[in-house]
């Protein structure tokens, strides 16, 4: 009588896996548990060497752009997710393997004691990262850990009960061949069955029980930008058909962050703990943060330094905070202290030199954006805004704030990226509205209007060309912005001639010094280079 073979081990563990991963996730959404393979993953990245993640990344990064399948910072997201599960299901099938492969030369009876063995060998380690991973867990990090235990001793007994059925369905007809296979059959086919029931109403369940308390952003209406009109809206330059929005969509706002799930932060309990070299060690709540101090407002252009020439992780939306400046004065600063460490719920922690943060009152620590709280998934309670850099230098989900006599690196630093990290000054081509095809005064002249936005940080944009070929640069109009730290919306009314051309656009910053033309990639100062598009009229 044959045993269960490899194959059939294989296809239990997918089928038990993910009964497994729709039951986790159901817990998660039932009873404030993490979401194991979320967890896992996180802790995976952070672990891994700088340069595996970044390769990671960069790959997903150009598959998104390459097959133009949506916002690089949401898909992403889903790819991580799905890599996530993905990593659970096959964890699943070589258990089926191994389990069924160590029993055939054991007494069946056994199967379950094995895969109790086998569930806390997987569940063991997986509920020690669980148990020390620094995010916020509601049901408490202890009862996660427990339930992971429990999880994975409940897959590997049933992992080894199935084996036992399979085992001795076969053993009960000795000799009697024919009838031993469709009973396997007909088992197996009753456990997929099962499994798959689990799976639907679990993955169901857990979504639907997600979306009823999503954590979402303040309805439109709610929002600054839904109450005030833009500062710049009197400006005499219009984008031209097809730029970008000037101020994104609170929901459209890119996301980048070292997290499968948002980290959710109990906004009642969360304080932001002020130590270190201090005369005043403080504990701060939201409330004091909003009431004592006067809010300071500012309209910022955030970009990831992952954002490629021309990518979409970028966006403008309004800041609103409190001068860390003045929060500091409250505290009482040692002479000695240097530098201040911000560390964040997520393990994520950045330095910040006490001389960058006296020399721009704009620095803020901020807790509102369009003029209502920071979305969970952009760094609810509080986050910080450092002009001037990349997003890798401000933290989100701030929850300590240390003052310190050196500099140390940070997060991203210690992974190979730039130290200082410095926003690059980049343009680029949004639109060629042919449609929009402008007719002169003269019918046999036309103007197409080209458009799109430049922006250097802080540092402003004083000029914006656009070349057609190998032509000259030509001026393009430059709209008034939003502020000094967001971009600029250019434009340039391009005197239509039919042909194949490509356009190419650079700037300057504010104090005349040029973009970089010399193309570099992302790693490890931010991407340089000109952008450019070819078009066929
Ligand atoms: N705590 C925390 N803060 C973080 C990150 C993170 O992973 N964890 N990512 C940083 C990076 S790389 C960027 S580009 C910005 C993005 O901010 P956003 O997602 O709100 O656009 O957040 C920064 N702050
Ligand atoms: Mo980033």
């Amino acid at each position: 009588m044959p045993r269960p073979g490899l194959l059939a081990g294989a296809l239990v563990g997918a089928l038990l896996s993910a009964a497994l991963i729709a039951i986790l996730y159901l817990a998660s959404h039932l009873a404030g548990l993490p979401f194991i393979p979320f967890d896992v993953f996180d802790w995976t990245a952070r672990v891994l060497p700088g340069a595996v993640i970044t390769f990671g990344i960069d790959a997903m990064v150009t598959v998104i752009r390459a097959l133009d399948i949506g916002p690089t910072s949401e898909v992403a997201k889903l790819a991580e997710q799905t890599m996530a599960i993905a990593g659970l299901a096959v964890t699943g099938v070589v258990a089926g393997i191994v389990l069924f492969a160590v029993m055939r030369k054991r007494d069946a009876a056994r199967a379950i004691s094995a895969g109790l063995v086998l569930g806390a060998i997987i569940g063991v380690p997986v509920a020690l990262i669980v148990l020390t991973r620094g995010q916020p867990v509601a049901a408490g990090r202890v009862v996660a850990a427990l339930w992971t235990v429990v999880a994975f001793l409940g897959f590997g007994a049933a992992l080894g009960w199935v084996y036992r059925r399979l085992a001795t369905v076969a053993a009960a007809e000795p000799g009697a061949a024919g009838v031993e296979p469709i009973d396997r059959r007909r088992f197996m086919i009753r456990l997929g069955g099962a499994t798959a029931v689990i799976t639907v109403a679990g993955a169901t369940l857990g979504k639907l029980l997600a979306g009823g308390r999503a954590a979402g952003v303040a309805p439109a209406e709610e929002r600054w930008s839904a109450m005030n009109p833009l500062p710049n809206a009197g400006a005499q330059v219009e984008p031209a058909e097809g730029t970008r929005p000037e101020f994104t969509p609170l929901d459209e706002h890119y996301r980048i962050d070292i997290n499968a799930t948002p980290p959710v932060v109990d906004g009642e309990q969360w304080r932001l703990r002020i130590s270190g070299l201090v005369d005043r060690p403080a504990e701060l709540t939201l409330a004091d943060l909003r009431e004592r101090y006067e809010p300071t407002h500012q309209l910022i252009t955030l970009a990831c330094i992952s954002n490629r020439i021309a990518g979409d992780l970028t966006s403008t939306t309004r800041w609103t905070g409190v001068s860390l400046g003045r929060l500091l004065q409250d505290v009482g600063l040692r002479p000695e202290a240097t530098h201040l460490r911000i560390r964040s719920v997520d393990g994520f922690d950045e330095v910040v030199a006490l001389d960058v943060v006296r020399a721009d009152p704009r620095l803020m620590l901020t807790y509102a954006w369009d003029g209502v709280p920071l979305p969970q998934q952009h760094g609810f309670p509080l986050r910080i805004y450092i002009p001037d850099r990349y997003g890798m230098k401000q933290p989100k989900w701030i929850e300590s704030i240390e003052a310190i006599d050196q500099w140390e690196p940070g997060y991203w630093v210690r992974r190979g990226w730039d130290r200082d990290a410095l926003m690059r000054a980049t343009s680029v081509i949004d639109t060629i509205a042919v449609d929009m095809m402008i007719i002169q005064a003269d019918p046999q002249s036309m103007t197409v209007p080209i458009g799109g936005i430049a922006h250097a940080g802080a540092r402003g944009i004083s000029r914006v060309e656009v070349r057609m070929d190998d032509g000259p640069w030509q001026p393009a109009l430059l709209r008034e912005p939003l502020s000094d730290t967001t971009w600029v919306i250019w434009r340039y009314d391009w005197p239509f001639q039919p042909g194949k051309h490509t356009f190419t656009v650079r700037c300057f910053e504010r104090d005349g010094t040029p973009q970089i033309e010399t193309p570099s990639s992302v790693r490890p100062s931010g991407a340089t280079g000109l952008h450019s598009l070819r078009e066929v009229f």
